[in-house]
């Protein structure tokens, strides 16, 4: 297996930075999209052989360092009872909401075996051909709770946000179940063989920073110390990191992702050492020209250049109407990068 992206999170490369794309498996790939012509988005992540064939993909086009489990964050919430469809051009709907402490008994309680065996099945198949490190990933509590209590996409989460302003007790008790859900679903994707973790805590930046240390980063701290203790790295992507940096260095992830926001070369002097870095260019970046895309990239890597922990990556997930050309343009820059 080639270790390029392990080796950066044990903060010992060498060479061109490692890189791999959030959402790297997905829309903007034209062979995605002529499998969702006949499958669900729910039936390529439920199908293992699907869910392969899908998490291969951009390997083939681009050869990225590392792969990442196609799946989605809200698998949990499905295998909790909730209800999950993706309704086309709208995104998640969660068919049974929770609204209040009382609907958390109507939760159900399994084990990830019983419920998200599906999973376990991809990884060992992709373990089985992959020639380059696989990453598992979940959502963080707080933000797979959101979706769970808004009931899908949310500007700004006032249902979640009102609920934990008003009866915090009950919203630990939803976030508790999250967390136990997830724990038991993480450990089933490392039993599988994913070489890697990364938790998503894609709606953190809703949150103002007391209430992002009460309500988000216990529950992830949880989840770190399990994962690490397992001997697995983890990578903590944090949206809207920015606002939480002193409190971030608290935690301790194997790497820390950051979202396109923060000012990466500034960050990284105060971050503890030996802790891995990842990110952050914009996505929004590969509609530029690609001259600009090249000038963007360089101005990004000059001040981390030679970082042995550094793990290339976009502040957030491609868009799906990302040009392809855009693409081959970044991936052949940053492995050009003078290191
Ligand atoms: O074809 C389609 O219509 C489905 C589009 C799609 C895809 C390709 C969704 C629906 N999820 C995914 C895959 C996915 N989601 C992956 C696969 C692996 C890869 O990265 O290649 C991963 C890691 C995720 C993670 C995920 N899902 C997050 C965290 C990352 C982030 O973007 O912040 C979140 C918030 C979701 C929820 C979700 N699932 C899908 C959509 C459109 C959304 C976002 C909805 C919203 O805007 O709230």
């Amino acid at each position: 297996m080639q270790k390029r992206f392990l080796n950066a999170l044990a903060y010992k490369n060498h060479s061109s930075p490692p890189i791999w794309l959030m959402r790297q498996a997905g829309r903007y790939l034209p062979e995605f999209r002529a499998l969702r012509q006949k499958y669900s988005f729910l039936e390529l992540c439920h199908q293992p052989e699907l869910a392969v064939e899908v998490t291969q993909q951009p390997l083939k086009r681009f050869g990225f360092d590392a792969a990442i489990l196609f799946s989605d964050i809200l698998v949990v919430a499905e295998a909790l009872g909730a209800g999950l469809h993706f309704k086309e051009g709208v995104g998640p709907v969660i068919v049974s909401s929770i609204r209040q402490a009382s609907d958390i008994e109507g939760l159900r309680h399994t084990s990830a075996a019983e419920t998200l065996g599906y999973v376990g099945e991809a990884i060992r198949c992709l373990k089985s051909c992959l020639e380059v490190p696989l990453i598992g990933f979940c959502g963080a509590p707080f933000t797979v709770a959101g979706y769970l209590v808004e009931g899908g996409h949310s500007d700004a989460l006032k249902r979640t946000k009102q609920w934990l302003f008003c009866e915090p007790a009950g919203f630990h008790r939803l976030l508790e179940r999250v967390t136990a859900m997830t724990l038991d679903y993480l450990k089933l994707q490392i039993a599988a063989g994913v070489d890697a973790i990364q938790i998503f805590d894609s709606w953190a930046m809703h949150l103002p920073p007391a209430q992002f240390r009460e309500f988000s980063m216990p529950y992830i701290d949880r989840l770190i110390r399990e994962v690490k203790s397992l001997g697995i790295p983890v990578i903590f992507f944090c949206r809207g990191a920015a606002a939480f940096l002193t409190t971030l260095r608290t935690l301790a992830p194997t790497g820390l992702s950051l979202d396109w926001g923060c000012d990466l070369a500034a960050v990284v002097p105060h971050l503890p050492h030996g802790m891995a870095i990842q990110g952050n260019l914009d996505p929004d970046l590969l509609y530029a020209p690609l001259k600009v895309v090249e000038s963007e990239i360089s101005r990004l890597l000059g001040p981390i250049k030679g970082h042995p922990g550094y793990i290339f990556n976009l502040g957030h997930g491609i868009k799906p109407d990302t040009p392809l050309d855009a693409v081959y343009t970044l991936v052949e820059t940053v492995r050009k990068a003078p290191w």
